[in-house]
This record gives C-alpha cells, sequence and structure tokens, in this order.
C-alpha cells in the first residue's frame, strides 16, 4: 500500500495544548501543514477568467476622463484575477492589465526591476520609446521592455491606443528585489532621443548581429516584433503541415543572442490554429495569459467554456487541463511564466487528456 500524505494527524487534546504553547514562540507543527505545503500536484489559487472586450472597452476609455496618462505615471486597469484580488495579479506570478494612452499624451520614462511586455490590441501609432528609441505600435505587435531599461510612452497618432501589458512583478514581489526609478535627466523627465526607430531590428533582428557583439543580459535585443512577419511565418509554416496537436502552430518570441526566450522571466508566444483544426487536451505547471489577436471560438478550461473573439484577454492557471476549438483561422498570442519554471527545473507539462 502506498502511504498517502494527505493524511492528517488525529487532534488530541493533549496536543491541541501543545499547539497553544508552541505558537507562542512563533513555532507550528510540520505534521499539520506537510500535506498541504506538499500537495501531490500543483494547487493554485487562481481561477480561470476571460475579460470580454466589448464588456469592458468602454470604461476603459472612460479612464481617459478620470485622469491623464501623466498624472497617473501608467493609466492601466490591472486585471486581477477573481479569487486574487487587491494583489494585482492575474495569477500567484503574473500581472496583467490594459493600459490606454490618448493621441498626443505622455507617460514619462521610468525604469524597474520587473520586465514588462506590451500586446498592441487596438489603434495605431502608438509609441514606446526604449532608450529614446521608438517602437511605434500597430494590433499585433509585441514589444518588450526588459528589466531596468528606461522606457517610455506616447502618442503620434489619431484614435485611442489600447494594449495588454504583461510583468513578471508578482514572482519579483514575492521573492523581494522590486526596485523602481523615474527618469529626471537634463532632459527632463523624458529620457532623450535615441537610436532611429526600427534600430534594434536591424541590429539585432535579420537573423545576423553585428561583429565583436557582446551582451551581458539575457534580454533579447530586438524589443519589437511586428505582427505582419510573426503572422506571416506562421502562416507558412501551417502549410508544411508541421502541426502540434495541443497547440497547432505555436512559436516563441526569442532572444535571437542565446536562442533563449526573448526575456529571461517572461515567455512570449503566437499561435496559429487553423480553421477546423482543435487542439488536444493540455496542461503545465506555467500559468498562460492569452490575448486573441484573430478569429473567434472557445477554450475549454477545467470544466468550464469561454468563448473569445478578438481582443478578449483570458487566464489559463497553473495546471488546469484546457483546450482549444477555433470556429475558423484563429491567431492567439500568449505569455506565460514558463521560462522560469524551465530554468529551475519544475516545468512539467501533461499532453492528451489525463
Ligand atoms: O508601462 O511601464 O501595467 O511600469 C505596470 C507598471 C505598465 C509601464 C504597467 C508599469 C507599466
Amino acid at each position: 500500500m502506498s502511504r498517502a500524505l494527505d493524511q492528517k494527524p488525529e487532534m488530541t487534546n493533549a496536543r491541541a495544548d501543545y499547539y497553544g504553547r508552541i505558537g507562542e514562540h512563533n513555532m507550528t507543527p510540520l505534521w499539520e501543514v506537510i500535506h498541504k505545503l506538499l500537495a501531490k500536484e500543483p494547487v493554485t489559487q487562481a481561477t480561470p477568467h476571460i475579460w470580454k472586450y466589448d464588456e469592458i472597452r468602454e470604461l476603459l476609455l472612460e479612464s481617459a476622463d478620470v485622469i491623464s496618462a501623466a498624472e497617473a505615471e501608467r493609466r492601466v486597469l490591472v486585471l486581477e484575477n477573481p479569487t486574487l484580488r487587491d494583489q494585482s495579479c492575474i495569477t500567484e506570478a503574473l500581472y496583467a492589465g490594459l493600459q490606454l494612452i490618448m493621441p498626443g499624451e505622455i507617460a514619462p520614462t521610468h525604469r524597474h526591476s520587473p520586465a514588462a511586455l506590451r500586446f498592441i490590441i487596438e489603434g495605431s501609432r502608438a509609441f514606446t520609446a526604449i532608450n529614446g528609441e521608438k517602437a511605434y505600435m500597430e494590433p499585433g505587435d509585441l514589444i518588450l521592455t526588459p528589466s531596468w531599461v528606461w522606457h517610455d510612452h506616447g502618442h503620434d497618432g489619431t484614435e485611442p491606443v489600447v494594449w495588454l501589458d504583461g510583468l513578471d512583478i508578482p514572482m519579483i514581489r514575492h521573492m523581494g528585489p522590486v526596485f523602481a526609478e523615474p527618469y529626471s535627466g537634463d532632459s527632463g523627465e523624458f529620457h532623450p532621443e535615441g537610436n532611429p526607430s526600427g534600430d534594434n531590428q536591424s541590429r539585432y533582428g535579420a537573423n545576423m548581429l553585428p561583429v565583436g557583439a557582446k551582451f551581458d543580459t539575457d534580454n533579447s535585443p530586438v524589443f519589437h516584433y511586428p505582427y505582419p512577419k510573426t503572422r506571416a511565418a506562421l502562416v507558412e509554416l501551417a502549410k508544411s503541415g508541421h502541426t502540434d496537436a495541443c497547440h497547432g502552430i505555436k512559436m516563441e518570441y526569442i532572444n535571437p543572442a542565446n536562442g533563449g526566450p526573448a526575456m529571461p522571466t517572461l515567455g512570449t508566444f503566437m499561435q496559429y490554429l487553423p480553421d477546423g483544426f482543435k487542439t488536444e487536451t493540455y496542461r503545465s505547471t506555467a500559468a498562460w495569459v492569452y490575448s486573441v489577436v484573430e478569429g473567434t471560438g472557445r477554450t475549454m478550461i477545467g470544466d468550464q467554456v469561454f468563448n473569445w473573439s478578438p481582443r478578449d484577454n483570458f487566464v489559463v492557471p497553473a495546471w488546469y487541463p484546457h483546450h482549444h476549438e477555433p470556429d475558423g483561422d484563429a491567431f492567439l498570442f500568449s505569455f506565460s511564466d514558463k521560462p522560469v519554471h524551465d530554468k529551475l527545473g519544475w516545468f512539467r507539462e501533461a499532453r492528451g487528456a489525463a
């Protein structure tokens, strides 16, 4: 017979009395909690959830009447997991938010130890400047602001621009080392202009590296991945039939300098689910935040069904079995804490029905 790790010892008066006395010294018996500390399988406090864009868009746009981007520092509605409210997180390890910037507005330069990704949801011609180099936004683009780089946001276009922010704040907060700093240089609260827009892509994003290039971080030197290029690659790959049963055609954005994830703490992915393709059930120790780019369909997470359309965002917490059923061609962006699980040897996945 195998030993069960989930059996609590019986409580007796003598034990209760003893626990009370050791409690006064800030001690507690491991044997009362070991089954929770060492659960058989990953347990998450997070709940699967979808934020339907058409239900929240007006509220999000209304935030522009409530506060300016400059006064807010970052005008963001944080996507809080329903069972982790007031903790500014979408899973135990991940932060997500929807950021709005209006034409002509600015969000001043700052930097922080948490890393951020921006996945553009609506609008055009806003930009993130990284060390003064502008990345102009179009829907479906991915822009990175790795740990400790100066960044500000601005808007040279004519319509509201909204993007999904993904940050590693909760995991860093858990470990301790969150630092943040506003920029104040000779140029005021904005970093001076840096390289011309697009420089990072020509320098590092053409399957070539400048001779003698050296890198002292695991962050991708490419910080802007425009959607048309990503999309075209996935569509071409689908033609050759290299489709994964659990993921369709799914590609990770990488750091061209080391072949690893684009940032060391946040994995970023785009997946194409061709018309008629249903994925097989999948689960992983890593959690997933999805943003629907194109197409409609549904994702079964545990025993719940989440119907999605473009611009919806939904979360698959750790170890939840899930699968996707697109109605036609669909493109889904996702980000995840997977790189951390990989690096530390914790990553596990299960493919197919359990
Ligand atoms: O744009 O730098 O959603 O610093 C949260 C913190 C966005 C940002 C967020 C941030 C930012």
